[in-house]
């Protein structure tokens, strides 16, 4: 039987969760990035070979990056998108070189994952990330004041904002200015209000299927690269699903894979299949992705969350959420057998609980919560490899 290769998240030195505390939830490979490295440079062997030692001395692996960030200038194809590309494929050589294939990456304008709350209290007393609708748009219309903002959304769901703002306290508007701008860990990118407005700014003319273009651009230059070293790219998808303040957003569907696929068709054109993030549009089923892309799937990041009618959702226990987990396990490991590969899966986001409530941690990646879901997942997996 072909299980999966457990792993963790790690971001590196300065992260309050050690690699001792990682080795001992059982895991064997890790998944890290250099966040030290400045947006489209290089990352140089040396260095990748040094975060490689540091995982080696602990026994674990530094199997899977997540992520290689794609500079906004690849994005937008302006400026020096060519140059950031061509130092994009040397960072693949040189990870290709210390014996890393798996590449993580995003391709989502301006932001990356967007939360407006980092600690929403559970029954439980553990705390939870989550994103109000209300408060978004409140963000939105009334603290970013985006210039055309009011024409996307009802006059109904305008007032719930402006009642929801207008009920909030300064340090709560300092708050979500915060938690939308500043950047959420492993985003790379962090703003200031005017900054923000700016780096939107910049998508004025770019609509969705010229993003697309754009990230087709990009593949067909790094996959043939990939091929030949035997590397992934795997795509993450957008989180929320769907388009956000006026930037259009393409990863968010089967379908948007689907297209990308048959643009690049490239081995190394890959998925990272992100249940939490696709998890939150009903007409995403996670199951079926994996069986439809299992080929192309290397890596699973498992979580939960649970949406309501008013559009808003938070990261559920992961038992508990809108996501089908033991139905993506079962889809998973059958995908495992046929491709006779061991698929990276880590838990994701955790809810901030026991001793970590009183610890600071990066938002979702505290010690306890995700130490559950392991627990959890390890579980069903032992449970169907004894019945498939
Ligand atoms: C959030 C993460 C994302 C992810 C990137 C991949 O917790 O899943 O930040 O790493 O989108 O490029």
């Amino acid at each position: 039987m072909i299980l999966m290769r457990q792993s963790w998240r790690w971001y590196g030195p300065d992260d309050p969760v050690t690699l001792d505390n990682i080795r001992q939830a059982g895991v064997t490979d890790i998944v890290s990035a250099l966040h030290h490295i400045p947006n489209g440079e290089v990352w140089p062997v040396e260095e990748i070979e040094k975060r490689k030692a540091r995982c080696a001395e602990k026994g674990l692996v530094w199997s899977v990056v997540e992520s290689v960030p794609v500079h906004e200038h690849i994005k937008t194809r302006e400026g020096r998108y060519l140059d950031y590309i061509e130092n994009y494929k040397q960072t693949i050589r040189n990870l290709a070189a210390c014996g890393i294939h798996c590449i993580t990456y995003n391709f989502m304008p301006v932001l990356d994952w967007t939360r407006t709350d980092l600690a929403y209290e559970m029954p439980d007393g553990s705390r939870a990330l989550r994103f109000e609708r209300a408060a978004f748009l409140a963000f939105d219309l009334f603290i970013l004041r985006r210039p055309g903002a009011e024409k996307e959304y009802s006059a109904e769901e305008i007032a719930r904002a402006k009642a929801r703002y207008e009920a909030m306290s300064p340090d709560e508007v300092a708050l979500i200015t915060r938690n939308m701008i500043a950047g959420l860990p492993g985003s790379e990118e962090s703003f200031t209000l005017e900054q923000f407005q700016a780096a939107l700014d910049r998508y004025k003319g770019i609509d969705a299927e010229t993003l697309r273009g754009n990230l087709i651009f990009f593949l067909q230059q790094v996959c043939p690269v990939c091929d030949e070293v035997g590397s992934r790219m795997v795509i993450h998808p957008d989180d929320p699903p769907y388009p956000i303040l006026g930037l259009p957003r393409i990863m968010s569907t089967a379908e948007d894979f689907r297209k990308l696929v048959a643009a690049v068709p490239n081995p190394s054109n890959g998925l990272n299949l992100c249940t939490g993030s696709l998890g939150v549009r009903p007409d995403n089923d996670c199951p079926a992705m994996m069986r439809e892309f299992g080929d192309r799937v290397d890596f699973v990041h498992l979580r939960s969350t649970k949406r309501d009618a008013d559009g808003n959702f938070y990261e559920a226990n992961l038992l508990e959420g809108d996501v089908p987990v033991f139905e993506m396990m079962k889809a998973m490991l059958e995908v495992e057998q046929k491709r006779g590969f061991r698929i990276f899966l880590r838990p994701d986001h955790g809810h901030q609980m026991c001793d970590d409530l009183h610890r600071k941690s990066n938002p979702g990646y505290s010690c306890y919560g995700r130490l559950r879901s392991l627990a959890e997942l390890r579980g069903i997996e032992h449970a169907l490899s004894k019945t498939l």
